[in-house]
């Protein structure tokens, strides 16, 4: 069994995503939050369960759906917060926001508004650890409406041709925008498209942490001895809507609530405390603490100041 310190950390980490989502949404509809944000909820055993499995030299790319990853990775809610309330004081000095939060100490080349836009870059994040004899490897985030883009098979053709030490994860939530997969693609079984030039591919569970980790281990180890690049395909579910202003009327009532019932931190919560035998007393304590702080963040990112204009100028001046 996967040691409890493991177990509860991918709990954590979670919850964490959870509560940072919930909380922000919140700010979000108060005014505190302007441009889009796309929520995370439903897939959090993806990023948590992948990023448990890195070293402190490994890289990743994100998508317009980033949070999850950037938490995963080890970011500070701080500093997060602030980035999203547009402060200084956030990971972009207030200027990235939710779509382009970058976090370049923690291995994290960034989210990225462009629907793929982290793919190519991540196949170069592996080049460059491979080139350079770095020991880390490179983490894509994607997911599968960028899965048909032209750069997606062009890049993982490259990754394959190269021996890359690159894991591309598909987020596979069934939509892009309101298009059902169904309606994109005739085999909706997206590892597939690996397995046609010659790239080790599975598809897993992506609402069962303990799943996605033991696979993210078994997958990063192939990458670290030379056997990459490794597809998988994580199957998962939104929670709601594209995006926060989208109620997502066209989701099926039945299947969204078939997902809500298999919601990762559930399926966790019960796998820690009736197979691992950890006390629901821990588990309250963790999210305590996780509520704690994700307060202290609000509360440091609301009193953050903005960029003035001066220093706006003055950063643009280097460029
Ligand atoms: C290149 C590009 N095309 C279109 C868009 C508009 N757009 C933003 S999100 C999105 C859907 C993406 O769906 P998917 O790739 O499955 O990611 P998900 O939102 O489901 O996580 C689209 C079409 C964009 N941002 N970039
Ligand atoms: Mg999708």
């Amino acid at each position: 069994m996967i040691d409890i310190k493991i177990l509860k950390n991918l709990y954590k980490t979670m919850y964490t995503i959870r509560t940072f989502e919930l909380q922000c949404i919140k700010l979000y509809r108060q005014g505190e939050i302007r441009g889009y944000f796309h929520p995370y909820l439903g897939e959090e055993a993806i990023a948590a369960g992948v990023c448990a499995a890195l070293g402190g030299d490994d890289y990743i790319t994100s998508t317009h759906r980033g949070h999850g990853h950037c938490i995963a990775r080890g970011a500070d809610l701080d500093r997060m917060t602030a980035e999203l309330l547009g402060k200084k004081t956030g990971y972009c000095r207030g200027l990235g926001g939710s779509m382009h939060i970058a976090d370049f100490t923690g291995g994290n080349l960034g989210a990225n508004g462009i629907v793929g836009g982290g793919i190519a870059m991540g196949v170069g994040a592996g080049l460059s650890c491979k080139t350079q004899d770095q020991k880390g490897i490179s983490v894509i985030f994607t997911s599968d409406g960028a899965s048909n883009n032209g750069i997606f098979m062009e890049s993982l053709n490259l990754a394959a041709i190269w021996k890359l030490p690159v894991l591309l994860v598909i987020e596979n939530n069934q939509y892009a925008v309101s298009t059902p997969i169904e309606d994109s693609t005739a085999e909706s079984d997206l590892y597939k498209r690996g397995i046609g030039i010659g790239v080790d591919s599975f598809q897993v569970d992506g609402n069962d942490v303990i799943a996605v980790y033991s696979k993210s281990l078994e997958a990063v180890k192939k990458c670290r001895n030379g056997q990459g690049p490794i597809l998988m395909e994580a199957k998962t579910y939104r929670h709601g809507g594209h995006h926060v202003n989208d109620p997502g009327l066209y989701m099926p009532k039945d299947r969204l609530e078939y997902y809500k019932s298999r919601d990762p931190l559930i399926l966790c919560r019960e796998y820690l405390t009736e197979t691992a035998q950890v006390k629901q007393d821990d588990l309250e304590r963790i999210q305590q603490e996780v509520e704690s702080e994700m307060d202290q963040a609000i509360e440091f990112a609301a009193k953050s100041p903005e960029l003035t204009l001066d220093e706006f100028k003055k950063m643009t001046e280097v460029y």
